[in-house]
Order: C-alpha cells, then structure tokens, then sequence
C-alpha cells in the first residue's frame, strides 16, 4: 500500500500540528497528553521552524519559563486553562499537578509542573530553528531568541551535569524512567526488578491513559505503580538531588540521554557566538563526557552502548535503539562508529539500504520483544530521525537516506500516529502525535 503522497502528508502533518495548538503552546495529543511535555517541545520546534517558526520559539518560551531555579527544565508544565476535565474533580492526565505538588517547592516556578525532566533535545532544536531561518529578519529575530534562551539552556545543561551527577562519575543519572522518553523500555528492567510493584498505589489513583488507549499497547499496571512509588519518593524528599539513597529507588545512566546533553553542548558552542558567548567550554565539556561514556556505557563484547544501573554497577545486557544514539556525537572514536554501524545493520535493528521499515525500539530478535507494547518494540520516528542524524553526522548518506525513505513511508502508509507496530507499520496509540508530524516535515523539507 502506498498510501497519501508527500504533498498531501505535509498538510497532514501541517494540519495535525495547528490541531494540537492549545492555548498558549502545542501539546504532544489533545487526549492522551494534553499539556506540555518537554522533548516534545523540542522535537515538535524542529518541525515547527519550516512552516510557522514564530510558534516554535513560542512554545521553547513556554516551556522554560517554567523552568526551575535549579535549572531543572520539567518534562511536564501544566496548563491551568486546560486543566478542567469535563468531567468534575477529575484532572485531565494521571499524574497531575495534585500529585507532583511542585508549587509546594521553593525552586519550583507558580506554574504547576513535574519534578522530573527529559532529555535535553532543545539546544539542538533552537540551532535548527535558527539554521532554517528563511530571510534576514526571520534570522535576527531567531538570533534575539537565542539569546533569551541561551543562559537558559545553559542552566539547564548545568543541572543536568551537576546536579544529577548522582553517581560521580561524570555522566547524568535518570532517576526515573519517564526521564528517558522510553518509559517502559526493557532497558530499565534489571534495575526496576529492584523496586517494589505496589498494586495497591493504584487504588488510589486513576490511570488515565487506558481511557484513551489500549491496555495491550501501554506500560502494565505493575509498571504504574513502580512508576508512582519511584516518584512518590522523589516528590518526597522535595525533588532534592543530594546524593544516593532511600529517595532514588532508581538510578541509571542511559545512553540515549547522555548522548542527547552531549549534542546539547554541541549545539551550544554553534549558539554561543551569535549570542557573544564563548563556545569553547562547551566543545571541552562535551569532549570530556565523549570520553567518560565510551568508558561507562559501551561495551565491547556487544559492540553497542547499554543503560548503567549505579547502584550495582553493572551494565544492563539489553540492545535497544538508545544504544545506538552515541553515533550523534561528531567525534565518537572511530572504533566505537564502526562497531555501532555493524550492530545497526545486525538482526538485532536491520538498518540496510533497502530497509522498508524504520527501525524498532528494541533488539527484534529479543523472544521478549512486543510489537505493540509502546517502548517495548514498536516503531518510534523520533529516535529514527535522531539516528538518522547520527548517520549523516558520520558520512553514511545512502543508510541515512533508506531510513528517510522508511520513515516517510510509514507516515504515509499510517498517518501520523504516536508509534508503529515493529512488522507491520501500522499505527498504534494517539493517531495525531505532534512530534511524528514535526519530525516528518523535517524529513520532507
Ligand atoms: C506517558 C508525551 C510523552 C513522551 C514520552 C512518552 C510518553 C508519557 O508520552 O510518556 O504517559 O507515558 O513515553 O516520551 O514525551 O508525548
């Protein structure tokens, strides 16, 4: 099937993303997530710069002005216009702002959010932004933007490398799996074993996503309550990041996220000039972590890199595509490139010049694998389209061109859902997913 064509896909994806335009900023589903999410925003502002770029850094705005004093950018900010249900004494979104209870913390801003955050994709996507600029005034407008949010991000990137340096050794911990953007990958697993399923936090609370989707396709119910139990803690301990323990039920260094702070830096020191700042801290910080995550997370006997758990120290044995982001780094050495690009190409993710499909979220050949369990084998096109960066980056024109290829295919074949079954492509989970739509006006323009 060949589905709609390229000229009708961009109205689609045009479309879609003027439908998820609510009150002052885009958000990723009307009725799935129907407030700001944070790598969203980032992802969405790429798509955005090629058709309404005034948007773009509007919904950047939006987003950091609810940035902490710590320099924390939430991976939610809530939205008080939208927050009624339509249905009375309900909030819109499990967990909402009742439970994360952000505006009892001091470094927290008015504006209700979560306490955690997502990988940092926003640097990268103002660089773009900016690099997209059509004319002259579209430039000097995005270059008075840059400089908004420069020291933003810069704080930001400072938490990250700071604070969340829980283990000491360099890189960011995430302290919960939402702070990957791949809740439920079986990355997480062996380090979630660890963590108590409470079912009985259920009770208390309502799911609100199987209202809007399938139970086979979502994170399972004891998910959920590690899920709440590892937030709850955090909450708890009043978001403070001081050091291993009690409050942290979960710590782990991931790849795809590291990779991502590293990018950020990357994007930062091509910012700094047009804001008069000095890029040369950033090229030094991003070298230093290069190396610290070769060190870390690559492993040598599976040729790709893995998600650390810190407490015991040892490397989780699961393949899945944050494993293979490092290859967004310019200057992976060589040896890891390499070895990355033959593992791509393994049974494992199948990238080839002819791929007819993107790739999966997790190792294909896993007898575990789900090909409809969100995070858990299906079809992502945000982590494709990162990828498909990294191979540009790393002079592979004709794979970065199949993946192109594949993923537009899919989005015509499908629509612009949130992810795609791992065999047959077909859509699964919200069918107008803004980040799906951005990204593919990216890939077509
Ligand atoms: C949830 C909004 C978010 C994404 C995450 C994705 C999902 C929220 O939706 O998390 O309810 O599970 O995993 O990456 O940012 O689109």
């Amino acid at each position: 099937m060949s589905g709609i064509s390229e000229e009708q896909l961009w109205q689609l994806a045009v479309t879609t993303l003027a439908d998820n335009w609510w009150h002052d900023h885009t958000v990723p589903s009307r009725t799935l997530y129907p407030y700001q999410w944070s790598w969203d925003t980032g992802f969405i502002a790429v798509g955005l710069a090629h058709v309404a770029p005034a948007r773009a850094w509007h919904d950047l705005r939006t987003l950091f002005e609810a940035q902490w004093a710590d320099g924390r950018v939430p991976h939610i900010v809530f939205d008080a216009a939208a927050m009624t249900d339509p249905k009375p004494g309900r909030e819109r979104y499990f967990p909402g702002p009742a439970f994360w209870r952000s505006t009892d913390v001091p470094a927290a801003p008015q504006r209700p959010t979560s306490g955690l955050v997502q990988p940092p994709v926003h640097a990268l996507a103002a660089w773009d932004i900016y690099r997209h600029s059509p004319d002259s005034e579209s430039r000097e407008r995005a270059a008075a933007e840059l400089g908004w949010l420069y020291p933003r991000l810069v704080a930001q990137q400072r938490y990250l490398t700071t604070h969340r340096d829980i283990g000491g050794s360099g890189l960011a911990c995430l302290v919960h799996p939402w702070e990957s953007g791949q809740d439920n990958s079986p990355a997480w697993d062996a380090a979630l074993a660890a963590v108590p399923a409470d079912l009985t936090l259920l009770e208390k609370y309502q799911r609100r996503d199987l209202e809007v989707s399938h139970r086979s396709h979502r994170p399972t119910d004891a998910d959920y309550a590690r899920y709440i139990l590892i937030a709850q803690r955090y909450r708890d301990h009043g978001y403070l990041d001081d050091g291993p323990g009690e409050r942290y039920p979960f710590l782990v260094e991931c790849p795809g996220f590291n990779s991502l702070i590293i990018a950020a830096e990357l994007a930062l020191a091509e910012i700094a000039p047009v804001v008069g700042a000095d890029p040369q801290p950033h090229r030094e910080r991003a070298d230093r972590l290069t190396d610290v995550l070769v060190d870390r997370l690559f492993d040598p006997a599976t040729g790709m890199f893995h998600a650390r758990d810190v407490y015991i120290d040892q490397l989780s044995p699961v393949r899945y595509l944050g494993g293979l982001l490092p290859l967004l780094l310019p200057d992976l050495p060589t040896a890891q490139v390499k070895s990355l690009l033959v593992e791509a190409a393994a049974p494992a993710f199948g990238l080839n010049e002819h791929v007819s499909l993107p790739l999966p979220s997790y190792d294909r050949t896993a007898p575990d694998l789900d090909p409809e369990r969100y995070w858990r084998g299906p079809i992502w096109i945000n982590m494709n389209w990162l990828l498909w960066r990294g191979l540009r980056q790393h002079g592979q024109p004709t794979l970065a061109t199949a993946l192109r290829g594949a993923m537009i295919d899919v989005v015509r074949r499908s629509g612009c859902y949130e992810y795609f079954h791992t065999t047959t492509g077909a859509g699964i989970g919200t069918p107008e997913f803004s980040w799906t739509a951005a990204l593919t006006l990216d890939l077509l323009a």
